[in-house]
This record gives structure tokens, C-alpha cells and sequence, in this order.
């Protein structure tokens, strides 16, 4: 498989990190070594008595419909299988971030990009790119749900627009993302619970997330959660709360063109502010909140 050409290191939502100009590439699986098989089986470990507690009952039904567990990394053509069947979605292996263009296009035609590669040992709890582990048992297990599925679908077609309208309305568009796709809770009868992929992929953020008393917690509101800005390198210091996959998908519905002509005429919210209009589920201590820019 020949290396896929570097573009330049470029400033994304996870830092200053490579991007690769090529798309897809086949997942090396027979080259997996014994020690990044481990590194799965210690991840899923450690989440799977985890999340139970803690993750949405329509992630954990994906992670057991995926079969998912100690048995090394899993072969993607075996789980497209189940995938293409229930969505229509289907995994690509890639080198890892994508010029948002590109991942936008994936995600407009049911593709998930997943990076090939797992992190290393010394990286458990902590790494700037989307590892195989963030990206397939983050994002994947969602994938399975239709409703989600076709938020997911509906937010790749709306990338590409933004990206077409330029770099604030693509701003806007990364927030919206990052707040319920990466961070997002959902409300449920049981109590709060986790959807973001960026969650429920590290151990830390994943208690933090439910049980700490630091972050504001807020009901999601579209133009809200696109005119907020957030932190990359720290636990997140606002969580937004859906009642519901249907009314994320709702919010997709509009026309997003007026909205980004409103957002561009106001200035966006600090990551740790709560307004006046919020729906306040917790209003946060702060306590152990970075100081410094946020995105
Ligand atoms: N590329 N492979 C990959 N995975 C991502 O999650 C990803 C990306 N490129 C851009 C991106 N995410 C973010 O900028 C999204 O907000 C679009
Ligand atoms: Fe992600």
C-alpha cells in the first residue's frame, strides 16, 4: 500500500495536526501487530464496564449489534456488512484527517471515514488525531441508528455548502459538529446520557462528562451551538443536551444560508458562558477550567 501523499500540516478542530489529501485506502488488517490488538482489547475493556452506566441505550445497542469486543481490532469489510444492511452506511479506511471537503463528501454519500491506525500504548488516554479506536467504536455504533444515520447524512450535504459560502459559515458548521456529534448528551428518562463520539471514546471524559460538577450543562439549541466556541485541549467546558435524535435531525432541516447571515452580523459565544435564553440543566463551577483562547 503506498504511503498517501501528506498535504501540509493544517490547524483543525484537534490542533496542528497532518491532513491527507487522499481519500481511501484498504484497512492493512493481516499487519496489525500483537501490541495494537492489545491496545483494543484495553480500550474496549475499559469502556464496555463503563458505559453502560453512562452512554445512550441506542449507542450500546450498536456497540453489541457490531459484535464488538476483546477479540483484536475488527475487520471493516465484516462489519460493512452489517452496516450496509441496516443504513446503508458503509466504513473506508483512511490515513486520517481529511480536508474537511473531502470528509464532507464522504459523509454526503454514506461513507465514514475511520483512520487504519490504532494509537500506541503510551497514548491511552490522550491523543490530537482520530485513532482507529475514536473514529470506529466513537462514531460507528451511532451509524446503526436511522434516525442519526440520516443526521449524519443531512450534516456531510450541509459541509458541502458551507464549505462552498466560506470559512465562517464552515465555522459554524465544525461547532455543530463538535457539540453534538464529538460532545453531545441526550436527555432520557434514566437520566443524562452520552451520544458524542469524543465521549465515549475516552474513559476520563465519559465520567467527567455526566458526573462533574465543573461544566455548564444546556439544553442544544442550532444557532446556540453554532455560535459557541469550544476547547480542543481540555475536557469541554459546555455540553449541549438533545431530547432526542429526531430533534437533531430536525434541526438540519432549514436552509442554513440566513442563519450563517445572522451569526456573521453578532460575535460567538465563550466556550464556559451561559446566557440568559439558555435552558439550564447545570450551570457549571468552573472549577479546574483552563484560562486562554478558546476556538
Ligand atoms: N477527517 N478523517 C477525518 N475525520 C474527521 O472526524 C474529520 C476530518 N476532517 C475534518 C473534520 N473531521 C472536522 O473539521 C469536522 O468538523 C468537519
Ligand atoms: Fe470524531
Amino acid at each position: 500500500m503506498d504511503t498517501p501523499r501528506r498535504v501540509e500540516h493544517q490547524e483543525t478542530d484537534r490542533g496542528y495536526v497532518p491532513v491527507y489529501a487522499t481519500g481511501i485506502v484498504e484497512q492493512p488488517w493481516a499487519s496489525y501487530s500483537k501490541t495494537d490488538h492489545e491496545v483494543w482489547n484495553t480500550l474496549y475493556q475499559r469502556q464496555r464496564e463503563l458505559l453502560p452506566a453512562y452512554a445512550c441505550k441506542e449507542f450500546l445497542e450498536g456497540v453489541e449489534r457490531f459484535g464488538f469486543g476483546e477479540g483484536g481490532i475488527p475487520r471493516f469489510d465484516d462489519l460493512n456488512k452489517v452496516l450496509g444492511e441496516a443504513t446503508g452506511w458503509q466504513i473506508v479506511a483512511v490515513e486520517g484527517l481529511l480536508p474537511d471537503e473531502v470528509f464532507f463528501d464522504h459523509l454526503a454519500n454514506r461513507r465514514f471515514p475511520v483512520s487504519w491506525w490504532i494509537r500506541r500504548p503510551d497514548q491511552l488516554d490522550y491523543l490530537s488525531e482520530p485513532d482507529l479506536f475514536h473514529d470506529l467504536f466513537g462514531h460507528v455504533p451511532l451509524l446503526l441508528n436511522p434516525v442519526f444515520a440520516d443526521y449524519m447524512e443531512a450534516y456531510g450535504k450541509g459541509g458541502m455548502k458551507a464549505h462552498a459560502i466560506g470559512p465562517e459559515a464552515l465555522m459554524n458548521l465544525t461547532r455543530l459538529y463538535w457539540y453534538t456529534v464529538e460532545f453531545g448528551l441526550i436527555n432520557t428518562p434514566e437520566g443524562m446520557r452520552i451520544y458524542g463520539a469524543g465521549i465515549v471514546s475516552s474513559k476520563g471524559e465519559s465520567v467527567y462528562s455526566i458526573d462533574s460538577a465543573a461544566p455548564n450543562r444546556i439544553g442544544f439549541g442550532l444557532e446556540r451551538v453554532m455560535n459557541t466556541k469550544y476547547r480542543i485541549d481540555t475536557y469541554q467546558q459546555t455540553y449541549f443536551v438533545i431530547d432526542s435524535f429526531d430533534q437533531l435531525f430536525d434541526a438540519t432541516r432549514p436552509d442554513f444560508t440566513p442563519i450563517y447571515a445572522s451569526l456573521a452580523e453578532g460575535s460567538p459565544v465563550a466556550a464556559a458562558d451561559v446566557l440568559g435564553t439558555d435552558k439550564v440543566f447545570q450551570r457549571g463551577t468552573r472549577e479546574g477550567f483552563a484560562s486562554g483562547a478558546d476556538n
